[in-house]
C-alpha cells in the first residue's frame, strides 16, 4: 500500500521532548493527517535542521510543528529557511519552568514568524489542532471534522456543569 502524502512535520530539539510532542501527533492521529515526527536539533544537528526546512515544501509538507526547550531556537530557524508556516511549542523545563522556552520561541523580530502557542502538553495539543484549523481551510471534510470536535467538547463541559449542579450541597 502507497504511503499516505506527509502533510504535517513535527520536529523535537531532543528525545526528552518526545512525550509533550506525541501528543501533537495524537491529535494529528485523531484527524487521520498523515504527519511524520522526527528528532532534529537546531544546535546539535545544525545540518539536518537545514536539510529539513530547505526540502520540507518540495517533499508535500504543508505545516511545521517544532518544539524545543531553553534556549528553544528550533522554530525560528526552521521558519527562517522555509516559507511554510511554523508553529512553535515551547517546552517546560526544570530551571524555568518553560518561560526560557516561550520567551525563546514566542519573541521573534520582524519578519520571520513562528506562530507560538502554550507550554508543554496544552500548547503540543493547539498547536495540532492550529495545523487542523489551517488546514481545513481548503478541505470541507476536515472541517466538519473539527467542528465536531468543538462540539463534542460543549457537550462535555454541559455534562460537568449538570453533573456538579446535582450534586448535594448542604445549606445551599
Ligand atoms: C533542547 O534542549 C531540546 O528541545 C530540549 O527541550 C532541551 C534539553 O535537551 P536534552 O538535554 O534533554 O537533550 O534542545
Amino acid at each position: 500500500m502507497q504511503k499516505e502524502q506527509t502533510l504535517v512535520s513535527i520536529l523535537m530539539g531532543s528525545q526528552s521532548d518526545y512525550e509533550t510532542l506525541n501528543e501533537a501527533s495524537a491529535v494529528l492521529g485523531q484527524f487521520a493527517i498523515p504527519h511524520e515526527v522526527r528528532v532534529i536539533s537546531a544546535h546539535r544537528t545544525p545540518e539536518a535542521a537545514r536539510e529539513f526546512a530547505l526540502s520540507a515544501e518540495e517533499r508535500g509538507v504543508k505545516l511545521i510543528i517544532a518544539g524545543a526547550g531553553k534556549a528553544a531556537h528550533l522554530a525560528g530557524v526552521l521558519a527562517s529557511m522555509t516559507l511554510l508556516p511554523v508553529i512553535g511549542v515551547p517546552m517546560k523545563t526544570s530551571d524555568l519552568g518553560g518561560l526560557d522556552s516561550l520567551l525563546s520561541t514566542v519573541q521573534m523580530p520582524g519578519g520571520i514568524p513562528v506562530a507560538t502557542v502554550a507550554i508543554g502538553s496544552a500548547g503540543a495539543k493547539n498547536a495540532a489542532l492550529l495545523a487542523v484549523a489551517i488546514l481545513a481551510l481548503n478541505n470541507p471534510d476536515l472541517r466538519a471534522r473539527l467542528a465536531a470536535y468543538r462540539e463534542a467538547m460543549t457537550r462535555a463541559v454541559e455534562k460537568s456543569d449538570a453533573e456538579i449542579q446535582a450534586l448535594p450541597r448542604p445549606g445551599a
